[in-house]
């Protein structure tokens, strides 16, 4: 199992990141797929994550109580999800220009976009549901990342501590390298990759990063409580966005976005779609290009 190392800086958003520090998670996600980096939201701006993401939570469940189902996302027991986050609230928005995700994603990806922003609530199942909690799979197709950039990356600030216990992230270090052999078909998949796999574990606020090409599976829950991510996903130029996160903002959310958010937030892929299912009621909010600026 992979632990976080206990010392933590108790500032927030662990502004000065050394070149080494930085090559180091840069060397982690390419070589094993994944890198944690503690402590990158802390504090109030944490309350705020996770009382905005619980709403979008709420949402979410009522629209799909109603329809059975939520565009592009796949809801089972005991895995929730709410996508567009940053209609929530400020702090969702604010994240998206958090300077860890900006200085890991540029060397990276180079140019890159928002593919969504989501909260993902792996919610408590009993024992026996273990098997179906636990699915492993990749996002996207290998890439030869000895030649080619990633088409995607995902960072999740972890709302709650994440451990055995409550269903941690399962990862297989170094999968995003190679296919599975042609022999593993079927059901056996899963029993081939479990043995293999290791717990992402981390503490409430940690960013985790990591490439969706990687064998993974969110993991079983046997506490009382949800455990929260919120994932704010990248994709590079090139590669389509989830939707069309500009035109979802809204005119008024759009004139107090930084610049980087702003170029994250735009895109030049044709025909993506322009709203979700469990947006906040009323939205896009009322108010004028101009009304106010978020900063970090
Ligand atoms: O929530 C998790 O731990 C994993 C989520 C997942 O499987 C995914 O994003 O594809």
């Amino acid at each position: 199992m992979w632990s976080p190392a206990k010392t933590q800086p108790e500032v927030s958003d662990y502004d000065g990141m050394s070149p080494l520090e930085l090559d180091r998670h840069l060397y982690a996600i390419r070589a094993m797929g994944f890198t944690r980096v503690p402590a990158q939201v802390v504090g109030r701006r944490l309350e705020d994550l996770r009382a905005l993401a619980d709403r979008g939570l709420d949402e979410a469940r009522r629209v799909f109580g109603l329809r059975g189902k939520l565009n592009f996302t796949v809801t089972r027991r005991g895995f929730e999800c709410c996508r567009c986050l940053y209609t929530w609230g400020d702090a969702a928005l604010q994240l998206l220009d958090l300077d860890t995700i900006h200085a890991i994603a540029q060397p990276l990806l180079d140019d890159y976009r928002l593919w969504d922003q989501s909260v993902i609530s792996v919610t408590p199942q009993p024992p026996e549901q273990a098997a179906l909690s636990e699915r492993f799979h990749r996002d996207t197709k290998i890439v030869d990342a000895r030649t080619e950039k990633p088409p995607y990356l995902w960072c999740f600030i972890c709302l709650d501590d994440t451990t055995p216990e409550n269903g941690a992230t399962r990862v297989v270090p170094g999968s995003h390298h190679l296919d599975i052999p042609r022999s593993v078909a079927g059901e056996s998949f899963q029993a081939f990759v479990q043995p293999m796999a290791q717990q992402l574990c981390a503490d409430a606020g940690d960013l985790i990063v990591f490439d969706p090409t990687l064998l993974h599976s969110a993991g079983h829950n046997t506490t009382d409580r949800p455990r929260r991510i919120i994932n704010v996903a990248l994709c590079s130029r090139g590669t389509p966005p989830l939707m069309d996160h500009w035109a979802i903002a809204g005119a008024a959310v759009q004139s107090r976005l930084a610049d980087r958010v702003r170029a994250m937030m735009r895109s030049d892929s044709p025909g993506l779609g322009k709203t979700w299912d469990a947006l906040p009621p009323g939205w896009p909010p009322a108010g004028v290009a101009g009304e106010g600026t978020l900063s970090r």
